[in-house]
Parts: structure tokens; sequence; C-alpha cells
């Protein structure tokens, strides 16, 4: 069950350039944990739509399944949106954008959604560029089906359950780059400060810009010797009816300089080390950006920051050289120019 929430504001709220506030770019009530990263990705993506001063009801949002693609319920309500198949989203929202142009897509998704059962639609979106931004909410784990791994789990880390990982991850930045992707970056739920800048770079993009955000999952990162944890709790219960109990945390914060590296300590207990590109890193070098996140990978640190963007993105309507704007906007009579037509269209294949 979703919840609305109510559309009267105070008169004193801010407005931006189009005079709309930024509870005009909420949606519903979020159902998702207290404290998944995936609410706080929310919050800054509607900092950045509000920020561009973009019409909500010229945005797409796109999404797959999984609890990260339920996020665009929880912005731009006045958006059109479509939420697809597992893994499928690339694909719906190509059709979206050939149909029009016009539109600014946001497509959100996981990495269970994005890098398992869609990869092959993921890959072909960056080849295509795109014209969307694509926000992936890696959190490592399955979370709306219960904690699973998922491809981006490190080798040895630890389920729910206490089994370690063996398999080797798949790190997303490194695979759009090596794909040709146009924009590629990475960033953290916690850091608003750096993620807003981001998304908003993002939409502004000319094509596929991917962007990559370690997202913890409440839930399935819990403390596996806690008795509040939800393992425990769902061992130790009588149960009277059939709940699950997740015990809310506060969402996790990482504020830290260009150039520094942070430890950030996960629900679980265990530490992700990030590291912000410094001021002068460059993000045009494409094979120099892949070679750095590798190399601060075998360090134990995840890079942070936008890592690559080409200033010669050509994006898919101009690489197939479509009509311009919107084809609801076309005359009809051009759109189906009538079975003459046809026939003639169809001489020329025999
Ligand atoms: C075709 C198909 N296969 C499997 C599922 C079950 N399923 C639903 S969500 C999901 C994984 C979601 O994980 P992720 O994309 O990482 O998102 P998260 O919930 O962690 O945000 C799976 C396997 C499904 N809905 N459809
Ligand atoms: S299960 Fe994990 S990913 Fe899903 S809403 Fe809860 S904390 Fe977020």
């Amino acid at each position: 069950m979703s919840l609305a929430k109510p559309k009267v504001h105070h008169p004193s709220l801010a407005q931006n350039a189009i005079g709309l506030t930024r509870r005009d770019y909420e949606g519903v009530i979020t159902t998702l944990c207290a404290g998944c990263g995936h609410d706080s990705i929310t919050a800054a993506i509607i900092q950045a739509f509000w920020d561009l001063d973009i019409q909500p009801h010229m945005v797409a949002k796109m999404s797959g399944i999984g609890c990260s693609s339920k996020t665009p319920a929880y912005f731009l309500r006045e958006a059109h949106g479509f939420n697809s198949v597992h893994g499928r989203m690339p694909a719906v929202a190509s059709g979206a954008s050939a149909a029009n142009s016009e539109l600014t897509m946001i497509g959100v998704s996981g990495d269970g959604d994005s890098l398992s059962i869609g990869l092959g639609q993921l890959c072909h979106a960056m080849r295509r560029n795109l014209n969307l931004l694509y926000v992936l909410e890696n959190n490592g784990v399955y979370g709306l089906t219960k904690g699973q791994f998922s491809a981006s789990a490190d080798p040895g880390s630890m389920s729910k359950k206490g089994e370690a990982n063996t398999m080797a991850a798949i790190d997303s930045c490194r695979l759009a780059l090596t794909l040709g992707a146009t924009f590629v970056a990475r960033s953290f739920s916690g850091d608003k400060d750096q993620l807003v800048p981001i998304l908003k770079a993002g939409l502004k993009h000319r094509g596929f810009a991917f962007v990559d955000v370690i997202s913890p999952c409440v839930t399935f990162n819990d403390h596996e010797g806690s008795t509040k944890s939800y393992a425990y709790t769902r061992e130790n219960q009588i149960e009277v009816v059939q709940t699950d109990f997740v015990l809310p945390r506060g969402a996790i914060h990482a504020d830290y300089r260009p150039g520094e590296d942070r430890l950030v300590k996960m629900h679980d207990g265990t530490y992700i080390k990030l590291r912000k590109v410094a001021d002068d890193y460059d993000p045009s070098d494409r094979d120099k950006a892949y070679a750095y996140i590798r190399a601060r990978q075998e360090e134990g640190e995840v890079v942070t920051g936008l890592l690559y963007v080409s200033e010669e993105s050509q994006e898919m309507h101009q690489q197939l050289g479509t009509v311009p704007g919107a084809l609801t906007k076309v005359p009809y009579e051009k759109l189906c120019p009538g079975n003459d037509a046809l026939q003639k269209l169809q001489a020329r294949f025999r």
C-alpha cells in the first residue's frame, strides 16, 4: 500500500525559477525500511530536479523490479512512470525515448536488476548512448527477495545467514568504462553534497549518464550476533500473525572533502573505505579512469566522484538522425503515409 503525501504546503517554502517548491517534486510516502540508503538517494534526486527547474510532467521515470525499482514512486508524482519487468527497464526506456525525445528520462535500478538479469540490457543502452540518467542503487544484495548475493557482492562478504560469497564481483563503473559509456560516476547514498551535483550533471548530459550509488541495505546488512537483528527476531519470535520485524536505523552519512578517503561504518559493523577524486582529477581520460579505479580497488578503496565524461557524446537520436521532438506532435499523415507508400516501400525489397 502507498500513502500519498498532503499537497498543501506552507506558503513560506522556497520556490525555484518555475514557481515550484521541493515538496512539488516528492512522490508517495516511502514503504522502504527506515534507514535504507535508497531513500537518501530519492532525496538527492528530488533536490537535483528542483535545483534544475525541470517541469515534473516533462519527466519519464523508468524502473525494473526490486526495492530500488520501487523508488520512482517516491519522487516526482506528476511525472510519467513505468515500472517494467525485472531487468528490462533499458529496453522500455529506449522505446519511450524513441517516441518522445522531449522528455527528461531517469532510470532507477538495483545491482540485481542491472548486473544479473538485466546485464545485457544495460550494456546495449550504454552502446546506444540512450539519453537517460541511469541510477544504479548498489547494495550488493537482492533486497526485495531477502538478501541473496548479487553480482556486485565482493568475494568474502557474508550473507545474512553467515555464508561467504566465493564469486568475483562485477564492478559496474569499470564495466561502463569498458563498454564506452559517455558519463560514468560513483557516489554514496549518505553523501548528498557529492551526489546532487553528479545527478544534475547526469541529467544535463546528452547521452547515457551512468551513476552507481553505494546504498547500504539496513535489513540484510544487520549484525549477526544482535538479539535485535532481523534474523534473530525471526528465529525467536512466537508467531501470532505472519509479520517481519525490521529494526529502524538511521541513514548513514559521509561528509568528506575531494582527495580524501573516509572509512564509513555499515549497519552490520563492517567498514567501506571511500575515496573522493581530487579536484585536479582528469575525468576526460577513459583509460586512466579505469586504471585509477582498479588500482584503488586493490588498496581496498571505493573511488567516488565523476569518473569519466565524454564531450564527444552523440546520443541515440543524433546517431539515428530521427525527427526532432516528440512523435506525438508529428501529424498523423506523416506518421502513417498510407497504403500506397507502404506498397512502394515493400516493392523495394522484392
Ligand atoms: C523475471 C524475474 N525473476 C526474478 C524476480 C524476483 N526478484 C524480484 S526483485 C529481485 C532482485 C532485486 O535486487 P536488486 O535489483 O539488487 O534491488 P534491491 O531490492 O536490492 O534494491 C528479484 C530476483 C522477478 N521479479 N522477476
Ligand atoms: S530490504 Fe534493504 S534494500 Fe530493501 S528497503 Fe529494506 S533496507 Fe532497503
